[in-house]
């Protein structure tokens, strides 16, 4: 099994605390403060945007772009409580030990609970309520700039519809990651705001001569590119492909995480899930031994695939 080389990329505990510590203390915790702001535009086509940003994959807050939404007018956690009385939400679900399933009336009380308590603040990560809430759906609209998210074609409607509501607590943090698959982050933010630091596709840590990440050596590449930015209600954030990004909850926050493939990226897209499909399948007792922690995520990440794509487990063809 090959270990990954930069830190940044590395999916076992030590290395992401590592790179968490970073952002608490230290020289990266002290580039940010002076990081500098991502680029922000307002009243933009959707020309300009797949002219200016899409096509040569630069990141962009699209300012104001989603503030006319019916969930930006009207959304508060209470108001999603009346209209989903009975849906069942995972909780804290990044975390095995604090993990917990509850109504979402039910989360919403425990937000009350917990008011304040930014140590140990609540987080409801990738809420995939279309399939249990199909009745707010209408209040975040699909998005002309959107269109182009190619998994419609591959994977069909079902598949291609799997957007994600992320609602928190102040001082709530989702840990640097790139997502899966090389897929764009379009992000819409609803209620509240959050701060994003975002890296480059190339940024690199590596562990330098005595043992220790080497920051500097993160800090000085050009491949870096390091900026941060607030996302206001009504905002909407475009993060091409493979870019780094860690969130922070400055108020209690609700954001809609809407994914897009781009064609471009297709091929290397597929490449991905048949590389892990396969890793799993042929290297399966490894995988538990080396990476422990990651086979629960891949086997119900490649659950859902399954049944998004309408495939019978139970079948196999001769
Ligand atoms: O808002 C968050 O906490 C995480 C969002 C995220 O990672 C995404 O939309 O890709």
């Amino acid at each position: 099994m090959v270990i990954e080389d930069n830190i940044l990329r590395r999916h076992d505990r030590e290395s992401q605390d590592a790179v968490e510590a970073g952002f608490q203390a230290g020289p990266l915790a002290d580039a940010l403060a002076s990081a500098p702001v991502l680029e922000t535009r307002s009243g933009l086509s959707k020309e300009e945007f797949d002219r200016e940003y899409r096509e040569r994959l630069r990141p962009v807050v699209l300012k104001g772009f989603v503030k006319d939404w019916p969930s930006v007018q009207t959304w508060s956690f209470e108001h999603l409580a009346q209209r989903c009385p009975d849906v069942q939400v995972t909780v804290n679900s990044y975390s095995s030990k604090e993990a917990r399933t509850v109504t979402f009336p039910e989360f919403v009380t425990l937000l009350k609970e917990n008011e304040g308590n930014t140590e140990s603040p609540l987080y409801l990560q990738e809420w995939y309520y279309q399939t249990t809430a199909p009745q707010i759906a209408a209040d975040m609209p699909e998005l002309e700039v959107a269109r182009y998210d190619f998994r419609q074609d591959l994977y069909g409607e079902k598949a291609s519809t799997n957007h994600q509501l992320w609602l928190g607590q102040e001082g709530g943090v989702t840990r640097l990651h790139q997502d899966s698959y090389s897929v764009d982050v379009m992000h819409a933010q609803i209620v509240g705001s959050k701060r994003w630091y975002v890296m480059g596709p190339k940024a690199e840590l590596r562990l330098g001569a005595d043992g220790e990440p080497d920051w500097d050596g993160l800090l000085g590449s050009p491949e870096t590119q390091l900026h941060q930015f607030d996302l206001m209600p009504g905002d909407l954030l475009y993060l091409p492909a493979n870019w780094f990004h860690r969130i922070r909850l400055l108020e209690n926050s609700i954001g809609l995480g809407r994914k897009c493939l781009d064609q471009a990226h297709l091929r290397v897209h597929m490449k991905q899930r048949m590389n892990e499909l396969l890793a799993l399948l042929l290297n399966f007792d490894e995988v538990k031994e080396t990476h422990p922690e990651l086979v629960p995520v891949l086997m119900s990440r490649s659950r859902a695939f399954a049944d998004r794509l309408g495939v019978d487990l139970s079948r196999l063809r001769p």
